[in-house]
């Protein structure tokens, strides 16, 4: 060995004495889905542009962060099942051998939604071509996936906020069984795949009603359900803690599994002081309602920060119940939050802000690892 080969070893001694540094010295960033290896999967819902690797250090940091990943659009009827004989898959293809050459839990997102329909389907008016358009919806997908998808959110959003089923063009035509209808079509599909039921506010107690009674009645009819995913679009100023800790309990007192799926906190006023995430609810630009256009204040980042802490801290405490933490975008520019319910808005509700540095969140969320005393609160 020539003498002056030791420089090649320097990194290595850097790394050893110091903690994990890159080679100019700066502290590497923990990655979430190590840290949180042994309790549950850490996700992130990925855009089109992200699955097509369009950003090398987006990609860079979906690849080092997040273990799991749901296609946030490009899996919906809209987009892979255009008309009634055309299916688009190529974006779906991408999404999926991106998983799996970066061996992820890749999770298919969703198959029975009332939103974001295609044309044809809203179309259908009688029962036997609604129920044949399940048929090769499910089938075709599914069965194209086997083996690659490891699970998919079978009904999406079924129920009203009273906990009663909304009246989707599903129910309208089939009825409440059209939920059984569609799990079973997957397992058939898939029998080795995960199959969820997904929904926002099913940690509020009524709501949450009706997802145990969707879950009993699959449960009933010899239907696999393998887990419930709590959506988790929450404001950063009032989680409901309460009552995601007793969802946890119920919804895996039923034998099912917990995902969070889509979870974001939010740092905006909400129009109607609502909890509601409903894609079809619209309100008026006004200054007043984008109070951060110019930047994110150290408070509101704190204030954050500390609502992420309790919630992982829950999070561990039912680690066993809990399979997966899927985060709704992977940096702040990207959130649908950004445009929901008022257009144009400037919102921050992920870890990563928009230049992909880790906001204080994310530093609150890995302490709940690095320093298990923060824990003793619950
Ligand atoms: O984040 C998604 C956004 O980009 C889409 O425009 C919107 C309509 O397809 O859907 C958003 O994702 C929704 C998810 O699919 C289901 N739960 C609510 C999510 C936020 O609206």
């Amino acid at each position: 060995m020539k003498r002056n080969n030791w420089i090649f070893f320097l990194p290595l001694v850097l790394f050893s004495c110091s903690g994990p540094k890159n080679l100019t010295g700066e502290k590497e960033l923990p990655s979430l889905k190590k840290m949180f290896q042994q309790d549950f999967h850490i996700g992130a819902a990925l855009s089109a542009p992200q699955i097509q690797q369009k950003d090398s250090a987006t990609n860079r940091l979906i690849q080092k962060q997040f273990g799991s990943i749901t296609a946030e659009n490009i899996m919906k009827c809209e987009v892979i099942h255009p008309e009634w004989n055309r299916y688009s898959f190529e974006l779906a293809d991408q999404f999926v051998d991106y998983g799996r050459k970066n061996r992820m839990f890749i999770v298919g997102h969703t198959l029975i939604w009332h939103s974001q329909l295609s044309p044809f389907v809203q179309k259908i008016k009688n029962r036997d071509s609604m129920q044949l358009f399940m048929e090769n919806h499910i089938r075709t997908i599914v069965s194209r996936y086997k083996g690659k998808v490891n699970g998919w959110d079978v009904v999406n959003e079924a129920l009203n906020e009273d906990g009663t089923y909304r009246k989707s063009i599903f129910y309208e035509l089939l009825g409440e069984d059209f939920i059984i209808t569609a799990f079973r079509l997957a397992q058939e599909a898939d029998p080795g795949a995960a199959l969820y039921y997904n929904d926002y506010n099913i940690e509020q107690p009524k709501k949450r009603a009706g997802a145990i009674a969707i879950i009993k009645k699959l449960q009933a009819a010899g239907v696999r359900v393998d887990g419930v995913g709590i959506q988790g679009h929450w404001r950063s100023y009032k989680v409901p803690l309460q009552d995601i800790e007793e969802s946890i309990r119920d919804f895996a007192a039923l034998g099912v599994k917990v995902h969070f799926t889509e979870l974001d906190l939010g740092v905006l006023p909400n129009p109607w002081d609502s909890d509601a995430a409903d894609v079809n609810m619209k309100a008026e630009y006004s200054a007043k309602m984008n109070p951060y256009a110019g930047g994110l204040p150290d408070s509101v980042a704190t204030q954050q920060a500390g609502s992420y802490g309790e919630l992982f801290r829950l999070f561990l405490k039912y680690k066993d119940e809990i399979d997966r933490v899927t985060f709704w975008g992977v940096h702040d520019g990207q959130s649908w939050l950004n445009g929901w319910p008022i257009r144009g808005r400037t919102n921050y509700p992920l870890l990563f802000d928009r230049k992909l540095q880790p906001k204080p969140a994310f530093f609150k969320v890995t302490e709940t690892k690095t320093n298990p005393s923060s824990r003793k609160s619950f």
